[in-house]
């Protein structure tokens, strides 16, 4: 809404505060490190950039940003044995990294998940 700025967005391009952790880099599982993070949804790409100094997004990764290639991504919403939280959505891209995306508010979280199954063309679960 208008009144809304920071929630205000398309499918297209949408950003916002977002709690990101890898579990899959390269096929491979690696320990969670849930972080709060700013994503911006843009065409086929998700940028994810971390809130403070010290934020870190995978073992191989240096720089306080992440870009993740949606073509070829699968989203869906994370079963239970995933993650204790609420509002999970599984990422996985084609190289074989996994995230999880959280937001402890269901309206954020589901706008997400349509924007991300629109973008990637995966079908829209309850
Ligand atoms: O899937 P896991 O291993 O139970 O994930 C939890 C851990 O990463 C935990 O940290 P430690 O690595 O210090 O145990 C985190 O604090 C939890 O948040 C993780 O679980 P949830 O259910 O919150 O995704």
């Amino acid at each position: 809404s208008p009144s809304s700025p920071k929630h205000q967005s398309t499918d297209q391009e949408k950003y916002g505060v977002l709690n990101v952790t890898k579990i899959t880099e390269n096929g491979k599982k690696i320990r969670k490190n849930w972080t709060s993070s700013w994503a911006v949804l843009q065409g086929s790409s998700l940028l994810l950039q971390g809130t403070g100094a010290s934020w870190k997004f995978g073992g191989n990764q240096s720089k306080p940003e992440f870009t993740v290639d949606l073509k070829g991504a699968t989203v869906e919403w994370a079963s239970k044995d995933k993650s204790s939280k609420k509002n999970v959505l599984e990422l996985k891209t084609h190289t074989g990294t996994e995230l999880l995306i959280q937001s402890d508010n269901d309206g954020w979280i589901r706008e997400w998940y349509t924007a991300l199954c629109n973008t990637t063309g995966n079908p829209i679960r309850e």
